[in-house]
């Protein structure tokens, strides 16, 4: 089977061998973190010192994370299926940068990025590698308001139109390394099916809706990923 139109959906599972936290592991980020405290609207007008703290250490962090094979091997297949005419588009769960480093250029992120502030006062945003403070001034207004540039639970993800329109239209969705815990992106799998598309679930384990997916393989992703990406690119060779 050639598909010419395809989507890629990622979480923190194809990042955990990079060393980024994943959130629902046994010892993942929301058993050291509320989740309503750190992320959540609410959560930052509370206490926005914990909420920059939390984001300042994962940001740190992303200065000495690397792509594992998994990000090489989705960027890989992008080049393949570009140039073999077809489409790809990587729709990513994940705050850091490793798709990127890893070479994905048809990429976005539906939560946001880590290394993305913007102004709660005037909207304006920009590239960000430093810590951020709650008297950090903003670059445009001076007011002190800046926020990670990231989706909290409760705010519109970014690129709902652009996902969606692009699903109705699939012949191929992979979900890799997300537990379907969260939505809208756990629902994408349905669109997918109902636009006729193939569906994969590439993951540690069975995620929450495992049985949505019509094929499922099992494992790491920096394995499972590299394995299925390189039969599929050799697919499209020929
Ligand atoms: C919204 C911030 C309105 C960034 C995050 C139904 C419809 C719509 C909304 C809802 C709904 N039901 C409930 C809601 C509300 C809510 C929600 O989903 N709540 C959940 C808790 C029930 N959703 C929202 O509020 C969203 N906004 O709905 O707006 C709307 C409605 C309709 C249409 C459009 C808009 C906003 C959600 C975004 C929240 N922000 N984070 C950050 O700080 O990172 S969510 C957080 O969870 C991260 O973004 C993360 O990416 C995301 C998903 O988690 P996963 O990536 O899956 O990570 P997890 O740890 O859970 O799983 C890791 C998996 O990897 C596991 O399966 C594990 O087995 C596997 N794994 C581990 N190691 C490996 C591995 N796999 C392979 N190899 C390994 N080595």
């Amino acid at each position: 089977m050639d598909y010419r139109r395809i989507i890629l959906l990622t979480g923190a599972g194809v990042s955990a061998e990079s060393g980024m936290g994943t959130f629902r592991d046994k010892d993942g980020i929301w058993t050291r973190h509320s989740l309503e405290d750190v992320a959540t609207p609410e959560g930052f007008t509370r206490n926005p010192r914990l909420v920059h703290d939390f984001y300042n250490a994962r940001r740190r962090s992303l200065r000495e994370a690397a792509p594992n094979p998994a990000h090489r091997a989705l960027a890989r297949l992008e080049g393949a299926v570009k140039k073999a005419g077809g489409d790809l588009l990587l729709v990513t769960q994940n705050v850091d940068d490793l798709h990127e480093k890893a070479g994905s250029r048809s990429l976005l992120h539906m939560h946001g990025e880590l290394k993305q502030v913007m102004c709660a006062s005037c909207g304006i945003k920009g590239a960000w590698d430093e810590d951020l403070f709650t008297d950090t001034e903003c670059w445009r207004c001076g007011a002190s308001a800046l926020r990670p540039d990231v989706v909290w639970f409760g705010e519109m993800p970014y690129g709902m139109d652009a996902i969606y329109q692009k699903l109705g239209a699939c012949d191929l969705f992979v979900s890799i390394g997300t537990s379907g815990e969260v939505y809208p992106a756990a629902g994408f799998v349905n669109e997918a099916r109902r636009a006729g598309a193939h569906t994969v679930e590439l993951n540690l384990e069975p995620s929450a809706n495992a049985w949505e997916f019509s094929e499922g393989r099992y494992g790491l992703a920096s394995q499972v990923v590299d394995e299925w990406a390189s039969d599929l690119i050799r697919k499209i060779a020929v």
